[in-house]
């Protein structure tokens, strides 16, 4: 009896089922203390597989988030005379695909809302074999050379001596590099937008970055830039919110797509194209092959090709997530390389990481990486075969097998024909030597509020750079972008206002604005209804139920969790108790009427704070009757009492109600749509608001 109580009884070990005693009962009554044996294997074995558990993080892009799919082309997308590549022509073909979306400079376990650049990698598994489109949410890249990356990725990861700062391009390492490499500058005006800050993977743009390559049946071949558009709209963080997410969800959008799956509400994109003719490869007042370059869109239209849904969660987030090995070289026929000497470099980096992240040279054999199409090569043997190749030959050629398998230059894959000649030396031309005239291109494309976006998150990385010169040399850099960007940046950060730049061409390309990369949709957007006793509760199943039918989700929050009472007696169920959530975890915030909720609400400091930040990142805001009295508390200057006894008032993203009893007034959940359709207000000024 006393070894059972000490829990020592063979028998006392449970089975997967709570509750649920393991059947082996043997050796009751023994003396207790044994001892720990070699020979006990499987002890052993537990423990060394344990041991060996970790792999090497990723060098780059280490956290990341997955999802299974599949991609169907439209009808008549007018790429069937350019590429033989049938996944992307044939309307009838729906090719499974697992994507990974990642940040760049955190670690596997860093937070997903850090300012950085989003992987969006697509792995298409077609019938000719995979073809890994490597891209990220912005179009262009920091560096035109690879030879350049481990020196990049050197200056933006943590310090060498004491690995700090975490998942943070704001330190001095990155911006001594920025001032000394000014081909970044480009990428650097993004990273500095609101780009860096995705609300969500399922709202962002993704790009293929590189100049690309179709190859018709002839041989011939289209330059060809790859772009992903949400149907949701792509839409951005604020810094502040951003900053406070990181501690309250550190996995805010990894567990949005994971639950936004989960529910079917299937994250949707658009892939399109621009192309250029081989022929007008010189047009451009920029190189197509250097990375640091967009097309713009009003010069090169993007030509819609296809939809990708992503509809299954993984089962396993090791084996499927983090073992998923992308590679720019696996390409399929119809879709070549270009010579951008950065997608050179990665063609050759991408398999040799993976040999090592990996452990060998058989990874391409797990099942996430396995390809669909038959494979057929004579590569033998190596750590972790899984195939059981049969047959006596391995090599090529053989009159044994009939020859097979056939290698390139047989068919399965051959160069696009040009003739590449060049000096050996490490130099690009002078056609990759304009470093502004694009940086500036992005600034004069932002809407005001971006700009003053841009400014502040300058003003913030430079203010955690130590070293006084390296403030000084971006400032200049960024005065040979603009003027007004480069003096508003040093009065931030204390350095001088510069001079002598370039003049600011005055060119602009209005797709690079988020204001035009939205969409006429609240769907899946998240709201928070605040509640406490005495909450009116007609209102609130109504809220509910109207945002429902609009796609977006309701979440009712309480001070605790657990029900409510109603005004009139009734339940009201809670689904999550403030305290454990945050305002920045939501689209917008809408407080019913009933008076004594609104005074118990409006007596809790958390609650009145949830209402002042909504209303500092500019979120709608909403209330209906006594709740105005909460958002006057939480300082929204725009909260007016509607006149009259029925009616809704909005401004600059505020919606207040009045009624009589009953049903809330017509309008009052359109308006609070519409607002959450422009996601936020960012025409109210809310500078003087504290964060
Ligand atoms: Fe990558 N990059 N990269 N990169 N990259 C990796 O490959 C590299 C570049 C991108 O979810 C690594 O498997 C070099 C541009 C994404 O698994 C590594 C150069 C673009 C991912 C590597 C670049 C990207 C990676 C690390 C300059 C946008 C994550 C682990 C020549 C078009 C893929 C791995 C995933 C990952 C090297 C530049 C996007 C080390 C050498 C440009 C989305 O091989």
């Amino acid at each position: 009896m006393a070894a059972r109580r000490a829990g020592l009884v063979a028998g006392e070990y449970r089975s997967g089922r709570p509750g649920t005693p393991c059947a082996v009962s043997r050796h009751r009554g023994e003396p207790a203390r044994g001892p720990t044996l070699l020979e006990d294997f499987q002890a052993r074995e537990k423990i060394t597989h344990f041991d060996h558990e970790r792999i090497p993080e990723r060098v780059v892009h280490a956290r990341g988030a997955g999802a299974y799919g599949h991609f169907q082309p439209y009808e008549d997308n007018g790429l069937a005379d350019l590429t033989t590549a049938q996944f992307l022509t044939d309307p009838g073909r729906r090719t499974p695909v697992f994507v990974r979306f990642s940040t760049v400079a955190g670690s596997r376990g860093s937070a997903d809302t850090v300012r950085d650049v989003r992987g969006f990698a697509t792995k298409f598994y077609t019938d000719e074999g995979n073809y890994d489109l490597v891209g990220n949410n912005m179009p262009v890249f920091f560096i035109q050379d690879g030879i350049k990356f481990p020196d990049f990725v050197h200056a933006v990861k943590p310090e060498p001596d004491n690995e700090m700062p975490q998942a943070a391009s704001a330190h001095d390492t990155f911006w001594d590099f920025v001032g000394l490499q000014p081909e970044t500058l480009h990428m650097v005006m993004w990273l500095m937008s609101d780009r860096a800050l995705p609300r969500s993977y399922r709202m962002m743009q993704g790009f293929g970055v590189h100049t690309f390559r179709l190859v018709d049946a002839q041989g011939r071949g289209t330059f060809v830039k790859f772009h992903w558009k949400p149907l949701l709209g792509s839409h951005s963080l604020v810094w502040d919110e951003c900053q406070k997410i990181a501690g309250k969800d550190p996995d805010y959008n990894r567990r949005d797509l994971w639950e936004s799956i989960e529910a079917g509400q299937f994250p949707e994109y658009e892939l399109g194209v621009q192309l250029v003719e081989e022929s007008r490869e010189f047009d451009f007042d920029f190189d197509l092959l250097d990375a640091t370059k967009i097309i713009p869109e009003e010069v090169v239209p993007v030509r819609p090709v296809g939809r990708m849904v992503l509809d299954r969660n993984p089962d396993n987030f090791f084996a499927e997530t983090e073992q998923v090995a992308f590679h720019t070289a696996n390409v399929v026929p119809g879709i070549d390389f270009t010579n951008d000497p950065l997608l050179q470099a990665r063609n050759f980096s991408y398999l040799d990481t993976q040999l090592i992240r990996l452990g060998g040279p058989n990874f391409a054999q797990l099942p996430v990486n396995r390809p669909v199409a038959e494979v057929a090569n004579n590569q033998r043997d190596g750590y972790g075969q899984q195939r059981v190749h049969r047959g006596r030959t391995s090599y090529f050629k053989n009159s044994l097998s009939g020859g097979c398998p056939a290698l390139a230059d047989e068919g399965a894959f051959t160069h696009y024909q040009e003739k590449v000649e060049g000096h050996k030396i490490r130099k690009r031309s002078e056609s990759f030597k304009d470093f502004y005239g694009q940086a500036t291109l992005f600034w004069n494309s932002m809407a005001p509020w971006e700009r003053e976006h841009i400014v502040a998150a300058f003003r913030f990385e430079l203010g955690k750079v130590d070293h006084q010169h390296v403030r000084e040399t971006v400032v200049q850099q960024i005065e040979q972008i603009d003027h007004e960007l480069a003096v508003a940046v040093a009065e931030g950060v204390g350095v001088a206002a510069p001079s002598g730049g370039t003049p600011n061409h005055g060119r602009s390309s209005p797709a690079l604005s988020l204001v035009n990369q939205g969409a006429d949709t609240i769907a899946t957007r998240r709201v928070a209804v605040l509640v406490a006793d005495g909450v009116d509760a007609t209102e609130v199943s109504q809220i509910r139920r109207e945002l429902s039918e609009r796609g977006a989700m309701a979440e009712v929050l309480g001070l605790r969790d657990g029900d409510v009472r109603s005004a009139d007696g009734d339940e009201v169920p809670v689904d999550r108790a403030m305290n454990t959530m945050g305002s920045v975890l939501y689209d917008g915030v809408i407080v019913p009427g009933g008076a004594e909720s609104v005074r118990a609400l409006s007596g809790d400091g958390f609650a009145v704070h949830f209402v002042a930040e909504a209303y500092k990142h500019n979120k709608p805001v909403a209330a209906s009757d006594e709740g105005m009295e909460l958002l006057q508390r939480a300082g929204v200057a725009e909260a007016r009492k509607p006149t009259g006894t029925d009616g809704v008032v909005t401004e600059l993203g505020v919606v207040t109600a009045a009624h009589t009893g009953g049903a809330l007034p017509e309008g009052f959940i359109a308006e609070f749509a519409a607002a959450l359709g422009k996601h936020r207000a960012w025409e109210r000024d809310t500078s003087s608001v504290p964060a």
